[in-house]
């Protein structure tokens, strides 16, 4: 399991849920704690230079493992369900744009509140229709860019559909795209799912990148989410990829950050130890 964390550009929003402000600060901070990559929230696939970002990632030994892409609906009210047919298709243009940055850095793209928010009238049969229409051609540009797309499901409260990662799931199931992946984030199963660990064993075959915050989307360890069953249900089903921390900069971003890397090294060395001695224990047997 590699650790990373959420870094934006200084003047995005509370809701681009980043740790860190400030691209180069950002690295530089999250290197300095042990993270060995971050993930650039972007609102615009031009909003940054990815060749500068590059050598940024050089400097400070880091890997930059998924760009997210939330702050489009957040900061710019851009999603793929809209019924506008023209805010669809400028969603789709960032997405393109945004694949493009990634395919520079050979990084993948998230998908999750970009899918479209609460709509009074809730899930409609249109929603559903213009989503998979936008997703075609941001399949058929991940096959021709190369580039790994993460569907994430999202809360009830934050998206009206793909709550839950069998939705999500039975989505990439149902696509001949051999280029989309399910990223789960346990704040938004802890509100979705019926039983964490058991969401993760069975939707394990589609899983790419994970995001992790608590409950309350603090640093791990400062809510009430189970991590020890998490990270064990994740050792069981073999997950060696990303783990990115998606979290509030709170009390500071640096404590956040650091309570999430160290409360999680703590945790993942408990259970080898606990493994250790189970093997150990029945070696003589
Ligand atoms: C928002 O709640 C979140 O988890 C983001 O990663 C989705 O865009
Ligand atoms: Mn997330």
């Amino acid at each position: 399991m590699k650790t990373a964390v959420v870094i934006a550009p200084h003047y995005a929003k509370r809701s681009a849920f980043s740790v860190y402000r400030g691209l180069e600060e950002g690295m530089r901070r999250a290197a300095a704690l042990g993270y060995q990559g971050v993930e650039l929230a972007l609102a615009d696939g031009e909003e940054t230079d990815p060749h500068q970002i590059k050598s940024l990632l050089k400097t400070y030994h880091l890997e930059l493992p998924a760009i997210s892409t939330g702050r489009l609906l957040a900061e710019r009210k851009l999603y793929l369900s809209a019924p506008d047919a023209a805010v669809r298709e400028k969603a789709v243009a960032e997405f393109l744009k945004i694949m493009d940055f990634a395919s520079e850095t050979g990084s993948m793209v998230n998908i999750g509140r970009a899918r479209g928010f609460m709509r009074e009238d809730g899930l409609t049969p249109d929603t559903l229709a213009f989503f998979t229409d936008s997703m075609k051609r941001i399949e058929q540009a991940a096959q021709q860019k190369e580039v790994d797309i993460l569907l994430e499901p999202v809360n009830r409260y934050e998206c009206c559909y793909m709550n839950r990662l069998e939705e999500a799931a039975a989505f990439i199931d149902n696509t001949a795209c051999k280029r989309l992946f399910l990223m789960p984030d346990v704040f938004h199963m802890n509100i979705e799912e019926r039983n964490l660990e058991e969401a993760f064993i069975q939707q394990q075959r589609h899983i790419k990148y994970i995001h992790f915050a608590d409950s309350n989307r603090l640093a791990p360890g400062w809510g009430h989410l189970d991590f020890p069953a998490i990270l064990k249900t994740l050792e069981q089903i073999g997950y060696s990829g990303w783990v990115t921390i998606e979290i509030f900069p709170e009390p500071t971003a640096d404590k956040a950050a650091a309570q999430a890397i160290r409360y999680l090294e703590r945790l993942c060395a408990r259970i080898g130890e606990e493994e250790y001695r189970a093997v150990n224990s029945t070696a003589g047997l």
